[in-house]
């Protein structure tokens, strides 16, 4: 694929995001790209998201890294995307649905480091540097029609990343306990998902982990400070105006969130 084709990929995903318009996979148009090259493409789109919204990465977001998203998806590996400082809502507040496509709400962990972490981390290596973990929600937005995509595009798309939501209340993490948090997901005061944090590859650690070996094969590495999503740990719930979304995090608290207006449809193609 050539420099000047990732481009024009790039400017496509741009303008869908900008317009709330969605696009055709592009697996149907680009033959046999490669999981290298997806990654270039979601590197310069996010450096053209840096340059265009005066903005800085903040750190990372895992996906796919439940078994009920890949099945979700049909895919069967996890992938991972750059969460950018505007990407940022606050938590408890009402957000307008307007700029979005046919988002969905994702509860999740948030992990902050204190230490680097390079090359192929041990889970222990890992352990020590996590500084604090959050409860957070993640808002995905795919810039593909019906949300329908591969592997491969979802990685050029960012891993269809919007918005995050983090939790006020940091705590340090209890490493015996991260992959046994009962995680109760509720929409419209009525329960959507009963499951527990070990949803997320056995124990979020290890997606952590598997993001740090990723990385490693890009000459990469995660840095002190870095924002880490760790993946849904339940399906994703298309968000609609006037909904009211919270999950209880057991130790961790709770967080809520409520959005209104806009269409939230998904919009024409391309
Ligand atoms: C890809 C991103 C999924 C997660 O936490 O699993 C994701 C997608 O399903 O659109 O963010
Ligand atoms: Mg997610």
């Amino acid at each position: 694929m050539t420099s000047i084709t990732k481009l024009s990929v790039v400017d496509e995903l741009y303008w869908a995001e900008k317009n709330a318009q969605t696009l055709e996979q592009f697996a149907n148009k680009i033959d046999g790209i490669s999981e290298r090259e997806a990654y270039e493409i979601q590197q310069l789109l996010v450096d053209k998201k840096i340059e265009q919204e005066q903005t800085e990465q903040i750190g990372w977001k895992l996906g796919l890294t439940s078994k009920a998203k890949q099945q979700m998806m049909g895919v069967h590996e996890p992938s991972y995307g750059v969460l950018l400082k505007n990407m940022y809502l606050f938590e408890g507040g009402k957000h307008d649905l307007t700029p979005y496509i046919h988002p969905k709400l994702e509860p999740e962990l948030a992990f902050v480091l204190k230490k680097p972490l390079k090359g192929s981390p041990s889970l222990e290596e890992v352990i020590d540097a996590i500084d604090f973990v959050l409860p957070a929600f993640e808002i995905i937005d795919s810039r593909f029609e019906r949300f329908k995509f591969t592997l491969l595009d979802a990685i050029a798309d960012n891993s269809s990343s919007s918005r995050y939501i983090l939790g006020n209340r940091p705590i340090k993490l209890d490493a015996d306990f991260i992959d046994a948090l009962g995680v109760i997901y509720y929409k419209n005061g009525e329960i959507v998902a009963s499951t527990t944090s070990g949803a997320v590859m056995q124990n979020p650690l290890i997606s952590i982990q598997w993001l740090a070996q990723k990385l490693h094969e890009r000459d990469l590495h995660l840095k002190p400070r870095d924002l880490i999503l760790s993946g849904s740990i339940s399906e994703a719930i298309a968000i609609k105006p006037g909904d009211f979304f919270h999950a209880s995090f057991q130790s961790l608290g709770t967080i809520s969130v409520s959005f209104t207006g806009g269409a939230a449809e998904c919009h024409s193609s391309k």
